[in-house]
């Protein structure tokens, strides 16, 4: 959860990855360190619907403006954080179900897929898959208008297969 330095705070963070816990960030910190594999710089802040919804409010309504471009949002249980924020702002939100202690997820998962036709969440897989997905598919999205990131993103994904053996060890 980096704060910006001198040398970085004029450098637009295109992605905000949100949580609504500190206990999320074992599995947001899978999207954070996809992002910086692909060199995206992002934020990282904790911003939760229930216990701080002012804060929800604030950072929703005011991330265009921000300069953000998409929204990567965890959370668990009666998971209102990605629906909530979508409700609140015009950008793509990514939303990531985190894995849950009393019911492995589904809870997290039905809580932010099931949204009323209008507010849009893209919802990703339940846990670190899920965090790692929402990281690529916001790439993605500013890939369409970032050669190099496209390249890199290109580069990303032709490592993965390559590091697929033919025969199991
Ligand atoms: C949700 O409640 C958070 O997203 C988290 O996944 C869950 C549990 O939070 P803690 O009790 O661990 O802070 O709001």
């Amino acid at each position: 959860m980096s704060e910006p330095t001198a040398e970085t705070a004029t450098e637009p963070r295109p992605i905000a990855i949100i949580m609504g816990s500190q206990s999320d960030w074992e599995t947001m910190r899978h999207a954070s360190e996809t992002l910086d594999i692909l060199e995206v710089p992002h934020d990282c802040l904790i911003v939760s619907a229930h216990r701080t919804p002012e804060r929800m409010y604030t950072f929703a309504k005011g991330a265009r403006e921000a300069g953000y471009k998409t929204i990567i949002a965890g959370a668990g249980g009666a998971a209102h954080l990605p629906g909530m924020v979508a409700a609140l702002t015009p950008l793509p939100v990514f939303g990531v179900p985190v894995e849950s202690k009393t019911m492995s997820g589904l809870d997290s998962l039905y809580s932010i897929v099931q949204m009323p036709a209008g507010i849009p969440v893209g919802t990703l897989a339940i846990g670190r898959a899920g965090a790692t997905n929402a990281a690529l598919l916001a790439a993605a999205v500013l890939a369409l208008s970032d050669e190099a990131l496209a390249s890199r993103l290109d580069a990303w994904r032709a490592a993965r297969t390559e590091a697929v053996a033919e025969r199991p060890a």
